[in-house]
């Protein structure tokens, strides 16, 4: 009798050698357009830029596992997303609604939850969180939002070391060392890899900022749009390329060339950014670097732009570098997808590339994110875990960060704690069930007025249509996103959609309520 006890207990504990490894690789600020696999055959719900881009390993991320085309955040900035995929809940009650409050680190999280049940947790790279992390057994983290040359990281006894290195290739070197020389091979682990890049500014490695600077780059079809007929949140926004995208921090251009042209003259900020940057640049890159630089420089002097033009020229070379930094990021992926197969890691290892927002890559002529309109709201989502996940799957089912927690808990075998918000989708991993059984997804967006002026504003969106409500402003928002993916016809006062409008409007207020949002937003109850 004991000894049958004894096996039924046994059974119930999920076996290490089961469990599967699983690591997570999140990018900041990748749109999915700027993944070759997602560009190429164009997110499903909006018309995709053709873009330029190869990302070999993302790619085989997704041919040999899952892309998921309907993948979204909950509120489009840093630190609530990563609170989101820490906690599975949405950032009222995970306590994180903006860039600068810290998280409590005595809360329960996605990886103490995965300690507990036999994993070996480790963190590299950003965090962004305001407080030391808690949870893993080992982590180094970025300084704030980190910097891309000559990359700090704070160790675990809160030391900040410098590597004269490129982030990119640091964070890989961290990770590729942990799996190799430090992890305990007994136990699963649970690696969270969290790129700098393609973060603002957008500074390249040398080597890639060579093939980039040559790229001509197509242009999405809004990047002139003007604001005319455009909402109050719209007109209001700086996150423009024209007005708000600086050209010696972000477009790295030498302030000598344009400091005696008035309408393009940098004030004293960026001209000492510019330097601290170029400064962090190694001297061996630095020299040529400046040259590719200076042919911008070189080009403003010359022609003065304005307007259209001036326009024009700051999209080219934004994507340029941006695309570069992403160049870089896929190359790190694939020396971890290497090392798995190398190894023997890979059948037993789960391989979640991801970024923390989609990003605006031109579209209404914007950078940055934020808006709930889906080129932010959307996020990357490819999953590869051999054997479970059929090769070259594509999943539509809606399905957000905060179902991130819930998944990798599922996956690992252990219980996904009620309080979490979000559903796991392992089932449809494993093939088993096409959809979440869930009809809408919930936005808040708090953050105001630092840095883009962006008004605070909440919604649902659901498969077809979406609604927003930007509360400050007291303005409605309604796209049918069938017929209008770009969300450029904004229908809350055509009559033949009132009778959806009232029916989200109601659905609005009952899903707030089931998250269990008690702020108020302007008049919505
Ligand atoms: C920085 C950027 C902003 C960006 C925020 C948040 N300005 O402040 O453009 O929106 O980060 O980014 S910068 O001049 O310092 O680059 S986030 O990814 O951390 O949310
Ligand atoms: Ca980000």
């Amino acid at each position: 009798m004991l000894y049958r006890v004894l096996i039924l207990c046994l059974m119930a504990i999920p076996s290490y050698s089961q469990q599967p490894n699983i690591i997570y690789i999140m990018s900041d600020d990748h749109d999915a357009d700027a993944i070759g696999i997602y560009n190429k055959r164009s997110v499903a719900t909006r018309n995709a830029l053709s873009l330029p881009i190869s990302t070999p390993n993302m790619d085989r991320i997704a041919k040999e596992g899952m892309r998921f085309t309907n993948c979204f955040v909950g509120n489009s900035i840093c630190s609530p997303v990563r609170a989101t995929v820490l906690t599975g809940q949405h950032s009222h009650l995970n306590g994180i609604k903006d860039n600068r409050t810290p998280f409590d680190g005595t809360k329960i999280t996605l990886p103490k939850l995965l300690k507990e049940a036999g994993y070996q947790t480790v963190l590299i790279g950003k965090w962004h969180l305001h407080s030391l992390p808690t949870g893993f057994d080992y982590w180094t983290v970025f300084p704030g939002q980190g910097i891309y040359h000559s990359t700090r990281l704070i160790s675990m006894n809160n030391d900040t070391i410098r590597y004269n290195e490129y982030a990119t290739s640091t964070l890989t070197g961290k990770t590729l060392d942990w799996l190799k020389n430090q992890r305990d091979p007994s136990k699963p682990f649970f690696v969270m890899m969290h790129h700098k890049a393609p973060h603002r500014n957008w500074v390249p490695e040398l080597k890639w900022l060579e093939v980039f600077s040559k790229m001509r780059i197509p242009e999405p079809a809004t990047l002139y749009a003007d604001t005319a007929g455009k909402g109050a949140a719209f007109k209001h926004q700086r996150m423009s390329i024209l007005e708000d995208m600086t050209l010696c921090t972000d477009l790295k251009i030498d302030p000598q060339y344009i400091m005696d042209i008035p309408h393009l003259k940098p004030d004293s900020n960026q001209i000492r950014s510019y330097h601290a940057f170029m400064n962090w640049i190694p001297e061996d890159q630095r020299k040529r670097m400046k040259e590719i630089f200076a042919e911008r420089g070189k080009l403003l002097q010359q022609t003065k732009p304005t307007g259209k033009e001036l326009l024009r020229l700051k999209y080219q070379w934004y994507m340029q570098d941006y695309l570069a930094c992403v160049a870089s990021v896929d190359e790190s992926v694939g020396h971890i997808l290497k090392y798995l197969d190398d190894s023997g890691l890979a059948n037993n290892t789960m391989v979640i590339y991801t970024s923390d927002q989609g990003f605006y890559l031109g579209e209404n002529g914007w950078f940055d994110k934020r808006f709930m309109y889906d080129v932010s709201m959307q996020t990357p989502l490819l999953v590869k875990w051999p054997g479970k996940i059929k090769a070259g799957s594509v999943n539509t089912s809606l399905v957000q960060t905060i179902d991130f927690a819930p998944t990798m808990l599922d996956v690992a075998g252990v219980k996904v704690p009620d309080w979490m918000q979000g559903l796991s989708f392992k089932s449809i991993l494993t093939g088993k069930q096409p959809e979440l059984p869930r009809k809408e997804l919930y936005y808040r967006y708090y953050e105001y007025p630092i840095d883009h002026y962006v008004i605070p504003h909440l919604g649902i969106r659901e498969k077809q249509y979406k609604l927003i409500y930007f509360y400050t402003a007291n303005e409605w928002e309604f796209y049918d996103m069938k017929a209008d993916p770009t969300e450029q016809k904004n229908l809350i006062r055509i009559p033949k959609y009132q009778a959806q409008i009232e029916r989200m409007k109601k659905k609005l207020v009952e899903v707030k309520a089931k998250y269990n949002d008690s702020e108020p937003a302007g008049e919505l109850e």
